[in-house]
């Protein structure tokens, strides 16, 4: 593959319906995309996808065969995925000189949280990976909401230290000035600080301030990108810096090394 995009973020911000969008916008520009589902449990993807991990693992009969109910089953599920990388690789062999887009369990902890989801990542994209963390700009629009999803990010970067997109979705939802604010605070942490303050009157004043000191201090993050599956906005910029990174000579896993 060219390189790969594993969307990953909290259950309902719209992982699957980006990689539909994505895989649409893709085609439309004539780029060669494939999309590949990595959620076991799920019951209907809004896409078609080129891979499926439904062919290879069977909810039912994880259900049936480890005698669990479809909570259990779903975190036995994700890790059957590791056991069963060889298939995966297979069917995902026909891809050479595709983008490849893998849409990760709608539970963002059955996949972030699962200890061999890093090693799945490796093997599946052959160490060509980038990761998009996808979020709610419903909820962004209030400072606690987006401070609490940009921990969230830097949670799942703590487990996969790969470049990661930090999307916000749904903007189709919000108006211009809703966004603007939203980037603004994202951007400057005294903007974020004073407003956070606001909204909480200033309770936990020492512990908020020192996350997003600690969140401004990591260099983890770069810029918004700012998306709508629905209107299939801002999927150009999500493109772009797949290419960026992929054909313009970066190392994946040397880009947040010191050394
Ligand atoms: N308005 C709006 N709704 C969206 C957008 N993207 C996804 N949704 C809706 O959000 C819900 C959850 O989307 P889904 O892709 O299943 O989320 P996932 O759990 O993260 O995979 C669905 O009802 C989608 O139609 C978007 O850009 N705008
Ligand atoms: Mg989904």
């Amino acid at each position: 593959m060219i390189g790969s995009l594993f969307v990953t973020g909290p259950a309902g911000t719209g992982k699957s319906t980006l990689c539909g969008a994505l895989k649409e916008w893709f085609i439309k520009q004539e780029y060669d995309v494939a999309v590949v589902n990595l959620d076991p449990g799920s019951e209907f993807v809004p896409y078609e996808p080129d891979v499926d991990v439904r062919e290879i693992i069977s909810l039912p009969d994880v259900m049936s065969e480890f005698n669990l109910g479809p909570n259990g089953a779903q975190i036995v599920a994700s890790d059957l995925m590791l056991e069963n990388v060889d298939k995966m690789q297979e069917y995902l062999s026909e891809f050479n000189d595709y983008y490849v887009i893998f849409d990760t369990p709608g539970q963002i902890e059955l996949f972030a949280f699962r200890q061999g989801s890093p090693m799945l990542v490796d093997k599946l994209s052959g160490g060509r990976a980038m990761l998009a963390f996808v979020t709610d700009a419903v909820l962004s629009t209030s400072p606690s909401g987006l401070v609490s999803q940009m921990m969230l990010y830097g949670s799942v970067f703590s487990r996969f230290y790969k470049p990661m997109l930090y999307i916000v979705n749904k903007t189709d939802l919000i108006g211009e000035d809703d966004l603007d604010e939203i980037k603004t605070w994202f951007n400057d942490s005294e903007e974020l600080r004073n407003a956070l303050f606001e909204e909480r009157q200033e309770m936990l004043k020492d512990y908020l301030s020192g996350v997003i000191t600690a969140l401004q201090d990591s260099g983890m993050f770069s810029e918004i990108i700012p998306v709508s599956s629905r209107d299939f906005t801002g999927l150009e910029d999500i493109y772009s810096k797949m290419s960026l990174f992929f054909e313009g000579g970066a190392d994946t896993d040397t880009l947040y090394r010191d050394d």
